[in-house]
């Protein structure tokens, strides 16, 4: 019986002579590729599998320099850029003695565009070709965003430092992250569903029927309760509060855990009894979403305290969904800041990629909705771009929590195991 060997794979990538192969031969310790100084050499990728200490089991795709000109030229980039669709991880190797970089930023764009893993190799022939990787990287915008190495790709001693920087700095993409901590069988869990008049019939909004789903799949008990929120912030607070606690009381047993919509956590975070847990369908989204990485939004939070009035907020939404009555984003979220951070600009982002946007270093944080329409490789892409220009980031359960003071806070990281 063949076992089939989950392996990552990288492609090595760039222009002809970059140094590719040479870069094929320094990780695989061997001549694996062709080297030679005739441009083109590499006519078809060549394939190596092997273990990388430290990493695992790994595919390496050593391809043809995509910038070969004539017809065969252009068979060879046809076949390059469908290699990429195939990589977890692209190596780019930039030769900084070449005058045009048009190739380079091609291949940036649209490893981008299929959410890719990219670090940059710096194939350095004569040392003064260091100074020239300023002007590069200013002419290509984007490399901001990706991590770089220098390197003789030809001088075997490099191995240990590429393999390193490679280690640290790739993102294994993990398939076991739990969407809800721990569930417990045969436990109750509440799933607080404020229905406005705008909210459509027919089905659950994704994070509401995905938690649902994964309660269930656990063989504990979700309930569902639908809590009016105009009345519970209103005149008939004690009405709804009072049908919140029989409901509680009529299950026969205390729940595990209340997950609310983060609009409602100005009533959960004093209604929610201390012996109950409390999060909220946009934490749990976001940490599911970005990879299990929950704690680097609660980091972003902190953010907050350095506000001062003319710094900018970007609250971002990873959809399009349409905008109607108190959207959390457009308008709770926005006057919530103006009170409590006044003369703090807030502006937003829908759908498109904010990371493309040229100021994007302006903003003193980043407020993301939980990113349930996006695909898991696109949030991770989104979030490594952020550490990269080292924006701080939160989310909306977490800034909506926080603002209900540091014990609510406190209170929805409890059981992620994140302490404050
Ligand atoms: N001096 C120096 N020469 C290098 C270095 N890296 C590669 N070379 C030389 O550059 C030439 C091209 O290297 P390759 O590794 O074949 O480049 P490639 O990107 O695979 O090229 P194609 O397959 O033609 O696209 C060879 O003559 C290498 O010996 C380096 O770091 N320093
Ligand atoms: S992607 Fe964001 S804005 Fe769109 S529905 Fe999901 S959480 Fe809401
Ligand atoms: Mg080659």
């Amino acid at each position: 019986m063949s076992v089939v060997v989950d392996r990552v794979n990288i492609g090595i990538f760039g222009k002809m002579n970059a140094g590719k192969s040479s870069v094929m031969n320094l990780l695989t310790q061997q001549e694996t590729s062709i080297v030679d100084s005739t441009p083109g050499t590499t006519a078809d990728t060549k394939i190596a599998l092997f273990e990388l200490h430290g990493f695992g089991p790994v595919r390496i795709f050593d391809t043809a320099g995509i910038d070969e000109s004539g017809e065969l030229g252009q068979k060879k980039r046809k076949k390059v850029l469908n290699d990429l669709k195939e990589c977890d991880l692209l190596l780019l190797v930039i030769d900084p003695s070449a005058s045009d970089f048009t190739s380079e930023r091609e291949l940036i764009e649209e490893a981008r565009e299929m959410d890719k893993q990219i670090l940059i190799i710096y194939n350095i022939f004569n040392k003064h070709d260091e100074q020239k990787i300023e002007l590069i990287e200013d002419s290509i915008n984007l490399l901001k965003f990706h991590k770089k190495i220098r390197i003789r790709a030809n001088d075997f001693s490099f191995r240990a430092e590429l393999l390193q920087f490679i280690l640290n700095n790739f993102q294994h993409l993990k398939s076991d992250i739990p969407l809800l901590p721990a569930v417990k069988r045969d436990r109750f869990y509440i799933l607080i569903i404020p229905m406005d008049e705008e909210t459509p019939p027919g089905r659950f909004l994704r994070p509401q029927s995905m938690v649902e789903e994964y309660i269930t799949r656990h063989w504990a008990y979700p309930v569902s309760f639908r809590l009016d929120l105009s009345a519970a912030r209103g005149d008939l607070h004690d009405f709804e509060k009072k049908r919140f606690f029989n409901m509680l009381n009529g299950l026969g047993q205390r729940p595990a855990c209340i997950i609310t919509d983060s609009q409602a956590m100005d009533i959960m975070s004093s209604w929610c009894p201390e012996d109950i847990d409390l999060t909220t369908f946009s934490i749990v989204m976001i940490n599911y979403m970005s990879g299990g990485k929950l704690a680097s939004f609660v980091e972003g939070i902190k953010a907050l305290s350095d506000l001062k009035p003319g710094d900018s907020i970007l609250i971002a939404e990873a959809c399009n969904h349409s905008r109607i009555g108190e959207d959390i984003g457009t308008v709770q979220i926005p006057s919530i800041i103006q009170k409590k951070f006044p003369g703090v600009n807030v502006e937003h982002n829908f759908g498109r990629e904010f990371q493309d946007n040229k100021n994007l270093t302006k903003y003193s944080l980043i407020i993301h909705c939980g990113g349930c329409m996006i695909s898991r490789q696109k949030m991770m892409a989104r979030i490594r771009d952020l550490d990269s220009v080292g924006i701080p980031y939160t989310n909306y359960g977490i800034f909506l929590s926080a603002m209900q003071g540091l014990n609510a806070l406190q209170k929805v990281l409890r059981p992620w195991g994140i302490r404050l």
